[in-house]
């Protein structure tokens, strides 16, 4: 569609958002003070032509309307606001350029001067309530270091955040929107180069723990309802200079610490760990939903952790997401999800918008078999092409999304009222529902006794097709 189409807020950037030179630019900053007071007045200006997108329905083709994410409607019980408890990501979002390893950025974001000042950083929090809102998700989360800038030492940090949080309370109690998740940026300064908690020098895991500290301070004063690790450079690159051994101790350490600490401060929110294989270290400790389940249980952190399980790193370990939601699931740990897609082509954590109905649909079986995500939810951890350069193109990538889940909860839903994959699979295992399975299942039969029961039986034939292609065929009815 061209820029210059008269569409519902398509139209073209440079005339909703003039760049930050502009004269006219200038001029309505300094009219609206935006270097001495707060600034609200301005960034509310800038989405400007974009009304909040509203439910249109299925038959809609407005392209800034949803056709299926109609947040008062009940599924299961429940309203599609609250099973999907949609969030949208501060780094991608609000702080993705478009840069790639072959390019600078593209991506037009007028309202940012480009500096890394707390006044842009302020104003930058204005614009992504003004957003989030719009969009209508209910949450939102943050790394510290997307929200405010680094500053010169540790203390000027602390500073900043704190400055920078004071627009964020204020922007969450005018608008509603609350904190899914905080975690911190411990991959992006280069005195992370050897890890954080997992880093050899213990100055570093010190620095570490104090930044983690004040960020699990900043998410408890949000209201955030969870608190992320990912494993960031937490893993290695080569052995020969590795002790394995006393990095996953450390690391464990710190998770303790951070547990400890969420008592100290009353946090009473989730703890969630991200599982990804690769990226930016050759193998990362948080590898895949087993491992960081083994980890967990090995360092007995499980009562306090769940999971956090991302659908480009599973893809990217060689599992597909419905593999480690369901892995999670049957063993009480899935705590929520960041919502996003691979592609299949590129061997990288490319975190597009996920549009996949078999993928959202899948995604929402699991979830819904387990009574829902809460206080988890559905973060999208997802960024628009570097080519996709407009401001508007957030509200598709978005709207995109929230669709493909929205649908893939109803289709899950109907595929759970028919009862049709229960069903089959209830009665595939049903030999253990009686007789030696029961025994089996019990604990109630040795290999003495099974040795003794197939003696008798002399042989088993296989008995029963598994209709793998009949049941794909069936799926398909429902989409
Ligand atoms: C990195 C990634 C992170 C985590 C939060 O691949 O997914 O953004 O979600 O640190
Ligand atoms: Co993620």
């Amino acid at each position: 569609m061209s820029p210059t189409m008269n569409h519902r807020g398509v139209i073209s950037p440079r005339r909703r958002f003039p760049a930050p030179h502009d004269a006219g630019t200038l001029e309505r900053l300094r009219v609206s003070g935006i270097h001495t007071k707060s600034i609200r007045e301005t960034a509310m200006a800038f989405f400007t032509d974009i009304s909040k997108i509203e439910y249109e329905g299925p038959q809609s083709r407005n392209p800034l309307a949803f056709r299926h994410y109609n947040a008062d409607e009940m599924v299961e019980g429940r309203t599609m606001r609250d099973h999907l408890r949609f969030s949208v990501c501060y780094w991608h979002t609000f702080r993705g350029t478009g840069a790639d390893p072959f390019g600078a950025g593209t991506l037009q974001r007028p309202w940012d001067d480009g500096t890394e000042s707390v006044e842009n950083a302020k104003n930058r929090v204005r614009v992504a309530f003004e957003f989030i809102e719009k969009l209508g998700a209910p949450f939102y989360c943050f790394h510290d270091r997307d929200v405010a800038p680094e500053g010169a030492n540790l203390a000027e940090s602390y500073k900043n955040l704190d400055a920078v949080a004071d627009v964020l309370e204020e922007e969450q109690q005018r608008s509603g929107i609350k904190l899914l998740w905080g975690t911190a940026n411990l991959f992006s300064h280069p005195r992370y180069l050897h890890g954080a908690a997992t880093s050899c020098n213990a100055d570093v895991f010190a620095y570490a723990a104090a930044q983690v500290k004040k960020a699990m301070e900043v998410t408890h004063r949000l209201g955030g309802e969870n608190y992320v690790f990912w494993g960031g450079r937490e893993g290695y690159m080569n052995l020969y200079n590795t002790d394995m051994k006393r990095e996953l101790d450390h690391l464990a350490k710190f998770m303790h610490m951070a547990v400890d600490h969420a008592k100290t401060i009353g946090f009473t929110g989730q703890f969630l760990f991200e599982p990804k294989p690769k990226e930016p270290t050759k193998h990362q400790y948080d590898f895949d939903a087993a491992a960081c389940l083994n980890f967990l249980r090995q360092y007995d952190l499980l009562d306090h952790v769940k999971l956090n399980i991302e659908t480009n790193h599973a893809t990217l370990a060689g599992h597909t997401m419905a593999h480690e939601l369901v892995y999670s699931s049957i063993q009480g740990a899935l705590g929520s999800i960041d919502a996003n897609t691979g592609d299949l082509l590129l061997g990288w954590d490319t975190d597009q918008f996920p549009t996949d109905i078999y993928l959202t649909t899948q995604c929402m079986l699991a979830i819904l078999d387990q009574g829902g995500l809460a206080p988890g939810g559905v973060n999208f951890d997802a960024k628009v092409r570097r080519e996709s350069f407009e401001p508007v193109d957030l509200f598709h990538a978005h709207i995109g999304g929230m669709d493909a889940f929205a649908r893939g909860l109803k289709i899950a839903a109907a595929i759970r009222a028919d009862g049709v994959l229960t069903d089959f699979v209830k009665t595939r295992y049903r030999s253990y529902d009686a007789g030696i399975g029961a025994k089996i299942e019990s604990g109630a039969a040795s290999f003495e006794d099974l040795a003794a029961y197939m003696l008798e039986a002399g042989d088993v034939q296989p008995n029963e097709s598994g209709r793998q292609e009949m049941l794909e065929n069936l799926v398909n009815m429902y989409l």
